[in-house]
């Protein structure tokens, strides 16, 4: 642990102390109403609980308080722990920042939201949280963020900011902040701030106290400067005293459940418990005390004391390494619920918010009024305080970068055989080949499958990214390898260990480079389809916040053949389909995927887009002969006539991706039975969907009387053909169809878990093949 060396002149002036003192007792005061009115204020039509977190935010205030009103600069980014949101909101409030409106509403349509929100909430919120862990491990992946663009001068290095998350101590049970943490060493990151809220309390209880000095341990080892700040100034004063040591010496071993449920009971407690345990001389000191005063002794830990905490921020404000702040604090404290371990949604009762407003001296009925009831002199101090607070200087903070322009197409790549995958490598490196501001731009990442998903091409030419530079051994000794793997300050791939969750809240820091930093960066992380389920919930993380990135997954399905069952993903389709602001393409050739590629990275700048996620395969498919183009209009819209229907066909073949020979063949054995029978490509179940259910939404909210695109690709059939879809995957991402216009479906898919084998074994097994085709044709023939 670091000691806090003794500041040479106090951080705080008295009256500034006095200004800030009252800074952060509005906070609490504006928290707690916000909360209070929510939820026994306003009119309640359903009877839900409303909630929010008034014991949480308490635990946070004078953390926030320090923070934002004194240690904050403009250019710094903070993740704020989701349930202090009241707080956050509250402090945007002092600062002018933030509408009365707005915190009336909280929890309401349209109103503050519950959680730190980018894209929901109107104030400036730099990271969405929620789920927590997820928001505390992004800052270090925004701070890699800072590096790669100061490393190319585009954040020069006074302008760079610290990256700060406030958190909640049982946010550092989640297993994602220590993959973030192994990745943050081996990049040698720098300007991050992790500052805990220690109340040693979780959702359900008190936490377990084994863990009191391993966090110093763990992240000491990775290179953090640990800062704990365990007593108040009025505490050290107090164990300076006579008996001090035995009260110090009390502390230092009492349980977390013990402390915490004296800081709910109060002064009398801690006396009987005190006198009953300390030696004569300590038990002379609590006597000098009353009730109240023996109370606010003991709970004003580190974290809530706010000389502690502004010499601590300014001293790690003197170095750039990473600080892990430990802060003391009590749940809820100065509630009346402090301490309680059932606090976690605790409210205050309209009789204990109101003695909070007395205690505070906020003059009834001006509860939102920031500051009423100050002295006219002490006001002055404060709003010069919120005034002069270095985050307050006029200093844009959420930028909207001009467009990059994309080049008009990218080269198809050549051969009759081909397979998604390798594709992809291909057009990337082609890309990589170019000079264009575009090509700068791009930033691939992967967790440790970059060359066996085939960025390898674009990661020769463009290099892996370290801020120091790094030789390829191997290369220097000339040793025979395909793969160059040389970083520098100009590498365009950050290279990440074997964790899912760090690639997609890297693509989220990547994909917020604009926002955050005013530079448009195209980022696209690779993995194997079945692990984007291990990092589910930070790909929406990323995505909630609007960050913009591509996702690129291969192989996918069961058509990995010998790879087997462990590594083959059934559901990824429905999750393409499911998850808002992504759009999941499946294409099948390479002409195709070259269209949608290019397609995707302009939509990734666009104000309504979002990201995309490409399910490729290392099947290698006989690409087809395209008579002329007209094939790609419907190709991004999510399906395109391989082959067109006639006028009244009874059977249609739709598939998705590498099934198409399959599709292809049984199209082959039906056509004499079915003449005119149509084969359908579909580039994206998930977009047609989208059409279909959005052009009935149209049109029964009064919009455009529109056909979607997989209406108009259907009309042409008989009204009873029969459909057969066929995906690589679960079947229900395409068995929808057959609602579209009333046709009959027989939908050929995955819902088994799949195992080793080439693949006319594993497509006959599965029944994916020619046979099942003809077997779902004639099921349908009636
Ligand atoms: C991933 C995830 N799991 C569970 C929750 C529900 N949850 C919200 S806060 C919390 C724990 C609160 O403890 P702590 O982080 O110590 O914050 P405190 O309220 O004590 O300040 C839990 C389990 C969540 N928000 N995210
Ligand atoms: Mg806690």
């Amino acid at each position: 642990m670091n000691a806090i060396a003794p500041a040479s002149k106090p951080a705080l002036s008295p009256r500034e102390l006095l200004a800030l003192a009252t800074v952060e007792e509005r906070l609490l005061w504006l928290a707690s109403w916000t909360i209070h009115n929510a939820n026994h204020l306003r009119p309640n039509r359903d009877g839900l609980k409303v909630g929010g977190h008034q014991a949480s935010c308490a635990s946070m205030t004078s953390l926030m308080t320090a923070l934002y009103f004194k240690a904050l600069r403009p250019q710094d980014r903070v993740a704020v722990k989701p349930h202090a949101s009241p707080v956050f909101h509250g402090a945007q409030y002092l600062f002018g920042r933030q509408t009365r409106d707005q915190l009336e509403r909280f929890r309401g349509l349209g109103g503050a939201q519950s959680y730190p929100s980018r894209t929901k909430d109107k104030d400036d919120v730099d990271f969405s949280t929620g789920s927590v862990g997820l928001g505390v491990a992004v800052t270090a992946f925004a701070s890699l963020v800072q590096d790669y663009l100061a490393a190319r001068g585009r954040v020069p290095t006074e302008s760079m900011g610290r990256m700060i998350a406030l958190l909640g101590d049982a946010e550092l049970d989640e297993g994602n902040i220590y993959e973030a943490l192994i990745e943050a060493y081996k990049h040698d990151l720098r300007n991050i701030w992790w500052i805990v809220d220690y109340n040693r309390q979780s959702l359900d209880a008190t936490t377990s106290e084994r863990m009191w000095d391993r966090f110093d341990d763990i992240f000491e080892t990775v290179g953090w400067d640990v800062l704990t700040l365990k007593y108040g100034k009025r505490q050290l004063e107090a164990f300076a005293k006579p008996g001090g040591q035995s009260l110090q010496a009390w502390i230092e071993t009492c349980p977390n459940d013990l402390y915490a449920a004296l800081s709910y009971q109060g002064g009398a407690a801690w006396r009987e418990r005190l006198l009953q345990d300390l030696p004569t001389e300590g038990q002379n000191l609590v006597g000098n005390y009353d009730d109240a005063v023996l109370s606010n002794l003991m709970t004003q830990l580190g974290g809530h004391c706010l000389e502690t905490l502004v010499e601590a921020f300014e001293q790690a404000a003197l170095d750039d390494r990473p600080k892990l702040f430990i802060a003391y604090t009590v749940k809820g404290w100065r509630l009346p619920f402090q301490g309680h371990k059932d606090n976690h949604s605790g409210l205050m009762t309209p009789t204990q918010i109101d003695a909070l407003r007395q205690s505070i001296g906020v003059p009834e009925g001006q509860e939102w009024e920031a500051l009423a009831g100050l002295s006219p002199a002490h006001e002055a101090e404060v709003r010069a305080l919120i005034a002069q607070a270095p985050f307050q200087a006029d200093v844009k903070r959420r930028f909207n970068p001009a467009p990059v322009t994309i080049p008009d197409a990218f080269e198809v790549p050549s051969g009759e055989q081909q397979a998604t995958q390798a594709a992809f490598g291909k057009i990337l490196a082609d890309i990589a080949k170019t000079e264009s501001d575009f090509a700068a731009r791009i930033v691939t990442t992967s967790p440790d499958v970059t060359v066996s998903t085939n960025l390898g091409g674009f990661v020769n030419r463009r290099g892996l990214f370290s801020r120091t530079a790094t030789k390829d051994v191997f290369k220097d000794r000339k040793i025979a390898s395909p793969q160059i793997w040389t970083g520098s300050g100009a590498g365009q791939h950050i290279e990440l260990g074997i964790a899912e969750n760090n690639l997609f809240l890297n693509l989220a820091a990547f994909g917020l480079a604009g926002e955050h930093f005013g530079e448009r960066l195209f980022p696209i992380g690779t993995l194997y389809d079945p692990f984007i389920a291990r990092g589910l919930d930070a790909l929406n993380y990323a995505i909630y916040q609007n960050a913009r990135f591509l996702v690129v997954s291969t192989p996918s399905g069961l058509t990995l053949g010998p790879e087997g069952g462990a590594h083959q993903s059934i559901n990824t389709p429905l999750i393409g389909m499911g998850q808002p602001g992504l759009t999941h393409w499946e294409p099948a050739f390479a002409d195709e995927l070259a269209l949608l590629l290019r397609h995707s990275f302009v939509d990734l700048q666009e104000e309504t887009g979002g990201c995309h996620y490409f399910r490729l395969s290392t099947r290698l498919l006989s690409q087809p002969a395209r008579p002329n183009n007209s094939w790609q209009a419907g190709a991004l819209q999510g399906a395109y006539w391989l082959i067109p229907p006639s006028p009244g066909a009874e059977l249609a073949l739709i598939y998705c991706g590498a099934l198409a020979p399959e599709a292809l063949a049984g199209s082959e054995a039906l056509k004499e039975d079915y003449p005119g029978m149509g084969v359908l490509a579909v580039t994206s179940p998930d977009l047609l969907h989208r059409g279909w259910t959005a052009a009935g939404r149209a049109r029964w909210t009064g919009g455009p009387r529109l056909a979607s695109h997989i209406e108009q690709l259907l009309s042409p059939l008989h009204a009873r053909a029969g459909l057969i879809t066929l995906l690589d995957g679960s079947p229900s991402a395409l068995s929808w169809v057959g609602s579209v216009l009333g046709h009959r479906v027989r939908a050929l898919g995955v819902e088994q878990f799949g195992q080793t084998g080439d693949l006319p074994d594993l497509y006959r097994t599965y029944r994916l093949d020619c046979e099942a085709i003809l077997d779902a044709a004639a099921d349908l023939h009636f």
